[in-house]
């Protein structure tokens, strides 16, 4: 595999090498390093870019002045490296002062203190360059339906996201903010469990032209969805601002896995249609943003580990790019693809100017009968995928 290059666009979250590996169960299996040397590392291994929570960087309570020279000295070593910092977000989820949401806390208090949070991390996010703003709402949600107002919790969120992007555009920041969808984990239920209940979301906002999407591979798939067909709606919709990928195996916690160590054949078609957008549509939307990895080097690994894994995804990502392009190139698979009827979903249903009063009255002696003969030549298609993947 060749090595990776800025025009890869691949990046990664501080918190994902720099995961110590506590978890549920046990303490840290590795050391911390600090932010700029995860940052040096990354760029060494053919990163473009590094993403981070605001105490990523610097503690929950530290000063005015801590905060400042942190941050100073990770965009500092970021710039030296040749990294660009593409996204910031907020930690709303550790502190326990959290443990019933930032923005739908039932303790308005806890609101005040979790939107302030928020927009002080919105600050952060312009002066460092970031051009995405990520709000995962890890908190946001219960365990017991009785313990909410659900209502109110809706108008919450609302209330919380358009004071965030009003403010973003009240300050001229040239930011938009990512929302990431969860099912579960560490709520028993989260708001916005799926990308289509975001989107649902979205469309309610005063301000919800600056709010779009930042799918996780695992997310979706912990609530047994199909995260291409989830990635395919965001761009559909033009709302796929932002992604995460990782990988997982089925239902269960978040695993966090290496891009492609989860579901492969469901990677491939990820990376098919990041890379090669939709077959009908060679003009249509395109994802253009940072290829972002979202996974936890696993617990068993030390720090050879961390960065063999931080090169595994890039790695993968490159070798699926290229079969994903083979499959599209090799005129088997167009073939197959016109034989499927791939290309013709793209032709509207009804004719060019066709009034409905006309299209009822037309027979275009369709025979049912017949049609239900069609062989529709999938699993043929899907073989060559195969073929192309592991062939
Ligand atoms: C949790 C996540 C989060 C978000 C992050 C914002 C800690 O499952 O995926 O990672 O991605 O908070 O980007
Ligand atoms: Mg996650
Ligand atoms: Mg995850
Ligand atoms: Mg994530």
């Amino acid at each position: 595999v060749r090595q990776p290059t800025a025009g890869d666009k691949f990046s990664f979250g501080l918190w994902t090498v720099g995961w110590t590996g506590t978890d549920p169960f046990g303490g840290p299996s590795r050391p911390a390093l600090d932010p700029w040397q995860y940052a040096d590392k990354l760029a060494e291994l053919g990163a473009w870019g590094i993403t981070f929570h605001d105490n990523d960087v610097y503690a929950f309570d530290a000063d005015a002045e801590t905060k400042r020279q942190r941050c100073a000295r990770l965009k500092e070593a970021a710039d030296k490296a040749g990294l660009v910092i593409e996204m910031v977000t907020t930690n709303t989820f550790s502190h326990p002062v959290f443990k019933d949401g930032g923005l739908t806390s039932n303790d308005r208090g806890v609101r005040r203190f979790g939107l302030r949070k928020i927009l002080q991390a919105v600050d952060l996010a312009a002066e460092v360059g970031a051009t995405t703003f990520v709000m995962w709402g890890g908190r946001e949600g219960s365990e017991y339906d009785g313990s909410k107002d659900l209502y109110a919790a809706f108008e919450r969120y609302k209330e919380g996201l358009d004071t965030v992007a009003g403010y973003i555009k009240s300050r001229g920041y040239d930011l938009r903010i990512g929302l990431e969808p969860k099912p579960n984990e560490p709520r028993g239920d989260i708001f916005l469990p799926t990308v289509g209940h975001a989107l649902a979301l979205i469309a309610q906002l005063e301000h919800g032209d600056i709010v779009g999407l930042n799918p996780e591979t695992g997310h979706e798939q912990m609530a047994n969805l199909n995260y291409t067909h989830a990635l395919a709606q965001g761009l559909w919709s033009g709302k796929l601002f932002h992604i995460d990928l990782n990988g997982q195996r089925g239902l269960k916690y978040d695993q966090d896995l290496v891009f492609g160590h989860g579901d492969l054949v469901s990677a491939f078609f990820t990376v098919d249609l990041l890379e090669n957008g939709f077959p009908g549509y060679p003009d249509g939307p395109r994802y253009t943003g940072p290829r972002h990895f979202d996974y936890k080097p696993s617990r068993t690994e030390h720090l050879d580990g961390v960065w063999e894994s931080a090169r595994a995804n890039m790695a993968t990502y490159l070798m699926l790019a290229d079969k994903a392009r083979a499959f599209r190139a090799d005129p088997r698979v167009r073939e197959a693809m016109t034989y499927s009827g791939v290309y013709d979903l793209a032709e509207p249903t009804l004719n060019p100017g066709e009034s409905v009063a006309d299209f009822l009255a037309t027979d275009d002696g369709f025979d049912p009968a017949k049609a239900a003969e069609r062989d529709f030549g999938f699993v043929r298609l899907q073989q060559l995928a195969l073929e192309h993947l592991i062939g």
